[in-house]
């Protein structure tokens, strides 16, 4: 691992613009072995539709190889959400996004729970979007972009604009390894993939123990055998559960 930057650095910039990258926060090599097991698990799930699309998600990562395990509790990226976000955080999805040669969109759009709450939002910090690139992102790729600031709109991108390029938008060009650290609230978009490789990347949403998760952490904790406290936590393992009062 290189020199990575200070973790108070990167919280101001997240809170301050609504993102930040780190470049080559894992060897390229770890990038190398993620690709490679996400690739594996393309193959053996693309469906017509996403051939169409020319993207495709994988879902419920953590229990389909040991790398995603691994990288959802990476110690430096712990380290930023629990110290911006608390100690009892847990992870509400986390899954791989992938785009095609020939992907052409533009699709403005904040992250849940922001997509699941009425506007006016709450201010404040509540949950942190992960962004892994699994390869080197260019302009050309379709690297992911942001809109400065936007974070600290409210609202989401209004929908006659979230499938328009804005020059406002910064590309987040890097090497496989790098991450973006992203407020949950940041308008962002994957962009046309014109070259003839695809690129992926990973997306693991930290929250704030008192959402409901976006994807269901349980159940793939369920498949895990003998998880670490750590694992635990992060798949919402330990997150309060409806009761009824009074009954013991
Ligand atoms: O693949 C990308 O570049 C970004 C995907 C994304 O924005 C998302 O899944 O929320």
């Amino acid at each position: 691992m290189s020199t990575l930057p200070d973790i108070d650095a990167i919280i101001a910039e997240i809170d301050d613009r609504g993102f930040c990258l780190v470049p080559n926060v894992i060897p390229p090599a770890k990038a190398d072995e993620a690709r490679h097991a996400l690739h594996a698990l393309l193959d053996a799930e693309i469906t017509e539709q996403a051939r169409q699309a020319r993207t495709q998600r994988v879902g419920q990562i953590a229990v389909k190889h040991p790398v995603f395990l691994e990288l959802m509790c990476h110690p430096f990226v712990l380290a930023v959400w629990k110290k911006m976000l608390g100690e009892d955080i847990m992870c509400a999805t986390w899954s791989a996004n992938t785009t095609y040669p020939g992907f052409d969109s533009i699709g403005w759009h904040s992250d849940y729970p922001y997509w699941s709450l009425q506007p006016p939002w709450p201010p404040g910090n509540f949950a942190g979007q992960t962004l892994w690139l699994l390869d080197d992102f260019t302009v050309e790729n379709g690297a992911t972009a942001a809109i400065p600031y936007s974070h600290k709109k409210g609202h989401p991108p209004p929908p006659e604009t979230s499938n328009q390029w804005t020059d406002e938008g910064e590309i987040f060009v890097g090497t496989r390894g790098s991450i973006v650290f992203g407020h949950g609230a940041w308008w962002h978009t994957a962009r046309p993939n014109q070259t003839a490789r695809s690129r992926s990347c990973l997306l693991g949403m930290y929250l704030m123990p008192w959402f409901i998760p976006q994807e269901d952490m349980r159940g793939q904790l369920a498949q895990i055998a003998e998880p670490s406290e750590l694992v635990q936590q992060l798949l919402c393992g330990k997150q309060h559960t409806p009761n009824t009062v009074g009954v013991y």
